[in-house]
């Protein structure tokens, strides 16, 4: 009897290592890397950062995952109203972003971006160091990563707030919901985290506006999507002091033109949307505890509302 087929379509070398641990953990399925020619008919389950255009081939298709936690890059319209698509909740791609967002956080803290423009300038000079209680942090988004973010930041002794599209409750933040509550939140940020998932609500949120919201001085970590900042408004924003320096893992389009000011600006610090990157072994871990969830009939994890956007 054949085994059932399940296709990855992403990075072939982080393949090769999910391959690997199926070959462990599930033998009973047979793990293929795209393309694949012939057989369609055994595929039950599809792994893919962005769906192939004719999923039509695959009749037996039971599930569909996205290799990243965020799905914006995923082309619904391919995807059959009826199949579930999962994105990606994994502990690996938690704690890369936790780390990230820390460096990020505690770079612009304590001036890094700063230090670097005098180093290059052989300019000796040092700045009054603030405590973590004077700085508020305020992260973007309270989903899998804002929250995770914000459990480690507390822990340093900044004042944490937090705001989404609905209400929470968390432990030692300030939650704020909707965007009634956006400005309260802006005005109390002295450092703004942007773990937002990139939809039609969310696409440019970044701008002038938002920026003349904050505190003057305040400072940017985006995290999210590129499609979130306004860059002309940032570049603005920077040259007259309204905000002191911002860290950008996210850009559009990635990379950025060659001559594009965000390479050379000297409170940008770039980088190449590495922020966090799914872990093959914690990854597969969580694929296979949903499709046996989804043999046993119970509920799945990360599923995407498809009328939300995330
Ligand atoms: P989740 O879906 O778990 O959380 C999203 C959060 O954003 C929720 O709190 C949600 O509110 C909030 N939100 C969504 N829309 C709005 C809105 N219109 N107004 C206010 N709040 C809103 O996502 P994750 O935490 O897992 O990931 C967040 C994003 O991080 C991803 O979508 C992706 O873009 C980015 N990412 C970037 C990576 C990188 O390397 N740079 C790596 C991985 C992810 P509510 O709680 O009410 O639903
Ligand atoms: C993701 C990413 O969304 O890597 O997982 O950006």
């Amino acid at each position: 009897m054949p085994r059932p087929i399940f296709l990855y379509k992403a990075d072939p070398v982080r393949g090769a290592e999910w391959a690997e641990c199926f070959e462990r953990k599930a033998p009973e399925l047979e793990f293929r890397q795209w393309p694949l020619d012939a057989e369609a008919e055994r595929v039950r389950y599809l792994a893919a950062w962005e769906p192939p255009q004719d999923l039509a081939r695959f009749p037996r298709l039971e599930l569909v995952f996205s290799v990243g936690a965020g799905i914006d890059q995923f082309d619904f319209a391919r995807v059959p109203p009826h199949l579930p698509v999962l994105r990606m909740v994994e502990p690996g791609i938690v704690d890369g972003m936790v780390e990230y967002a820390t460096l990020a956080v505690l770079a612009l803290h304590r001036d890094w971006p700063a230090y670097r423009e005098q180093q290059r300038d052989r300019r000796w000079e040092a700045h009054r160091v603030r405590t973590a209680a004077s700085r508020r942090v305020g992260v973007l988004g309270l989903g899998m990563l804002g929250r995770a973010v914000l459990d480690k930041l507390r822990g340093f002794g900044f004042p944490c707030a937090g705001w989404s599209r609905s209400a929470h409750t968390i432990d030692g933040v300030d939650c704020y919901a909707g965007p009634d509550a956006l400005p309260a939140f802006l005005a109390r940020t002295d450092i703004l985290v942007c773990l937002l998932p990139l939809t039609a609500a969310t696409r440019g949120i970044l701008d002038a506006r938002l920026f003349a919201a904050l505190p003057s001085g305040a400072a940017l970590v985006n995290c999210g999507r590129g499609g979130h900042l306004v860059q002309d408004d940032l570049l603005a924003a920077l040259d007259d002091g309204r905000l002191s320096a911002a860290v950008l893992d996210v850009c559009d389009p990635e990379p950025p033109a060659p001559g594009h000011p965000f390479w050379h600006h000297p409170r940008i610090v770039l980088t190449p949307h590495i922020a966090s990157m799914t872990q093959p072994g914690t990854a597969v871990d969580a694929v296979l505890d949903n499709i046996r969830r989804h043999r046993a009939g119970l509920a799945l994890t990360g599923v995407v509302e498809r009328q939300r956007g995330y």
